[in-house]
């Protein structure tokens, strides 16, 4: 009966697929080649997505190959995620109860690393577990992820419309990942703040560094969510369930309070580690495995955390950070172009988004950088989709309404999604 049940669902999932591959996702006049490679993408993001994915998650380079051993990284949480949420919502769902589903392998996680609440593993693979390879020294430090994977939560419940998500699912989660945070933010007390030290950048270049913008600014976000949780009578059950106490409550407001975030500069410019601007920034000869001690980026996350933390800072500033970043990075991930693209679309560098976005959109088609073997970039789809639907297209979803403010570049004259 099982296996009948299973053959039914890829049977109506083929029949989903078939669909969209009869129907273009997004179209425009001006940029064929561009559209094109972005149709492929997305293609495939919808068919790595179905009934499944509550068990699986979403890999990197979706179902069509084994580069990154499908496991499941930020790609899915933080990337691919919108881009499902509101295209295929009822799909995302399954991506919070695989997230869900593997709550008490995280709690254990944080407990390996000394920490408490749950850390989410910066690779995971089906049963919740870590498959960074240890030598990276990324599986204690990549600690984004775990708030990347509860805003997942606070998204679904606020767009999709359907909160009972947080009743099920999310408090408890966002809770645990807060305690998690609580847990590794020290007090320096002679700077008279807190900090989140030993840390590895999402940009990836920096591994060992302390106080990155955006990872400190996802850590403030998760300890808020979860005190407005904490504080709400109808998740009292939860915090019954995981046994939460007053006191920690006011901990985390208080390190949400106090947290450092590194503001910007007098030219506008976010530091975006303690030390950073310290570092070598002449880049010539600078390579991938050579680079540590320079100013070169991966890519850039400061460029990350101005588009998801829009309303803390002014167009002026996030076009200064673009530039500036945009002269340090050496685009060594594939989320690198398409995330410029939209960090470039948000603030109007229309003609910077335009570029980045063409370099990004056809990786695959023309296999740009010799590895479509090893499976399609799906994720640097999801954020190409996002430069354009969000970026030029100008949508932002809120909680109580859609807003749409169209920034087309001025080679196209319509765009369609
Ligand atoms: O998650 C990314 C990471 O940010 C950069 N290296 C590749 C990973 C998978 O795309």
């Amino acid at each position: 009966a099982m296996k009948r049940g299973f053959d039914a669902c890829l049977k109506d999932h083929a029949v989903a697929v078939e669909k969209e591959l009869a129907s273009g996702t997004l179209e425009c006049d001006a940029d064929w080649p561009t559209i094109q490679g972005l149709n492929f993408g997305l293609l495939h993001l919808n068919m790595a997505i179905g009934p499944a994915a509550a068990r699986t998650g979403v890999p990197i380079k979706g179902l069509t190959g084994y580069g990154y051993r499908f496991v499941n990284f930020w790609d899915m949480d933080f990337h691919m995620f919108p881009y499902y949420l509101m295209t295929r919502p009822w799909d995302a769902r399954n991506l919070l109860v695989y997230r869900y589903g593997q709550l008490d392998k995280y709690r254990e996680n944080a407990r390996r690393w000394g920490a408490k609440g749950a850390q989410v593993p910066w690779e995971t693979n089906t049963r919740g577990e870590e498959e960074t390879a240890p030598w990276l020294c990324l599986q204690e430090r990549e600690i984004h992820i775990s708030a990347d994977a509860a805003w997942m939560f606070k998204m679904f419940a606020e767009i999709a419309g359907d909160d009972s998500v947080l009743d099920s699912m999310g408090a408890e989660f966002a809770m645990e990942t807060a305690r998690f945070y609580a847990s590794r933010i020290r007090w320096v007390r002679s700077r008279r703040r807190h900090e989140l030290p030993d840390i590895g950048c999402p940009d990836q270049y920096h591994t060992f560094a302390d106080n990155n913008v955006f990872i400190s600014l996802m850590a403030r976000w998760n300890l808020e969510y979860a005190v407005s949780l904490a504080g709400n009578t109808r998740f009292a059950k939860v915090a019954e369930k995981i046994s939460l106490q007053p006191e920690e409550i006011d901990e985390w407001r208080n390190k949400a309070q106090t947290l450092f975030i590194p503001a910007p500069d007098k030219e506008g410019i976010i530091e975006e580690f303690d030390g950073f601007f310290k570092l070598e920034p002449d880049l010539e000869g600078i390579t991938e495995s050579y680079c540590r001690h320079s100013q070169a980026v991966k890519q850039p996350d400061v460029l990350a955390a101005t588009v998801r933390f829009e309303e803390l800072y002014s167009e002026k500033i996030r076009r200064a950070n673009w530039r500036f970043y945009n002269d340090r990075t050496l685009h060594g991930s594939s989320l690198s172009f398409p995330g410029m693209a939209f960090a470039a679309a948000r603030c109007g560098l229309n003609d910077e988004a335009l570029y980045n976005l063409q370099k990004s959109a056809r990786m695959d088609l023309d296999d740009v950088n010799l590895d479509t073997e090893r499976g399609v970039h799906v994720s640097g789809a999801a954020v190409a989709w996002q430069a354009i639907v969000f970026g030029f297209g100008g949508l932002t979803p809120k909680a109580d309404r859609l807003e749409l403010r169209p920034n087309l570049p001025r080679q196209w004259e319509f765009l369609k999604f």
